[in-house]
């Protein structure tokens, strides 16, 4: 029997509330082959049980074991879906220097925008997380990289974003890179205060804007 786009996508959901990291894989495949696309698989699957895991740690229902644990079922089920969001050989249009900023080692949002930009032809140097204001500035000197992008996850690291523009000034190469931002504390108003070009709400918004920067060059 077939199961519904919307039952595929329920049992990719629960999949994560339910911390069931051993049927998150089957229910990524199942998706794939129903024709879902990766993308959505992601966003309109897994992407819902993750917020509902959130709600549930904000109520008190779950705790910290449960977020990794929810955490870690996610990374199994990309481990499926990400070959599905790349496309090989695409011609590379720029070079993009992303990190997930001091504090913060929130990285499934990041890595979902690193996948997305490598398959629209940008060469990533992906910083990893918890990275501090020092070594954007030493990989955007040895890299010479178009695009600087940042995310964060919490309120209280989404300030060292302007840390990192602080110190891009001050090495001399805050003009020589667009900045980008994202996570769900950022807004397009904190980027204009602390002199990113743009914030993006989701990772194809952000991929978008890279995109038209780079084709702009
Ligand atoms: Co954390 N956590 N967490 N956590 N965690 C949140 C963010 C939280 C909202 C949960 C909650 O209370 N409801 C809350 C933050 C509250 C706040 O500050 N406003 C929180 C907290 C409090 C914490 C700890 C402090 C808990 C503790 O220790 N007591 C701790 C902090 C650790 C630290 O970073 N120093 C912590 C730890 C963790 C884990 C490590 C256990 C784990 C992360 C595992 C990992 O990433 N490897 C974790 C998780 C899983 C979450 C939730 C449940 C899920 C985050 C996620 O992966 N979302 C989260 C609750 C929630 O988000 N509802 C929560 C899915 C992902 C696809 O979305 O990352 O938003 P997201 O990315 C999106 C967009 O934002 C955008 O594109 C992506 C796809 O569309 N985007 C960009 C992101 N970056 C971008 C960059 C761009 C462009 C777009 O351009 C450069």
């Amino acid at each position: 029997m077939r199961l519904s786009r919307a039952k595929i996508l329920g049992k990719l959901r629960d999949a994560i509330v339910n911390l069931d990291i051993k049927s998150v894989q089957q229910a990524c495949r199942a998706a794939i082959d129903a024709g879902i696309p990766a993308y959505e698989a992601i966003m309109d699957g897994m992407a819902k049980g993750i917020e509902i895991v959130g709600e549930k740690y904000e109520k008190g229902e779950y705790f910290l074991p449960e977020l990794i644990m929810a955490g870690e079922t996610m990374k199994e089920g990309m481990k499926v879906l990400e070959p599905y969001l790349k496309s090989e050989g695409v011609k590379k249009i720029g070079k993009v220097v992303i990190g997930t900023v001091k504090g913060d080692l929130h990285d499934i949002g990041k890595n979902i925008v690193v996948t997305l930009l490598e398959a629209a032809g940008a060469q990533v140097i992906d910083l990893g997380v918890d990275v501090p204001p020092e070594k954007f500035v030493e990989a955007v000197k040895q890299n010479n990289p178009d695009i600087v992008g940042m995310s964060a996850l919490l309120t209280t690291t989404m300030i060292e974003m302007e840390n990192v523009i602080k110190a891009l000034k001050e090495a001399g190469q805050r003009d020589k890179v667009k900045i980008i931002i994202g996570g769900p504390p950022t807004t397009q108003e904190y980027s204009e205060m602390i002199g990113a070009d743009a914030a993006a709400r989701d990772a194809v918004e952000g991929v978008n804007i890279c995109k038209s920067w780079l084709t702009k060059k």
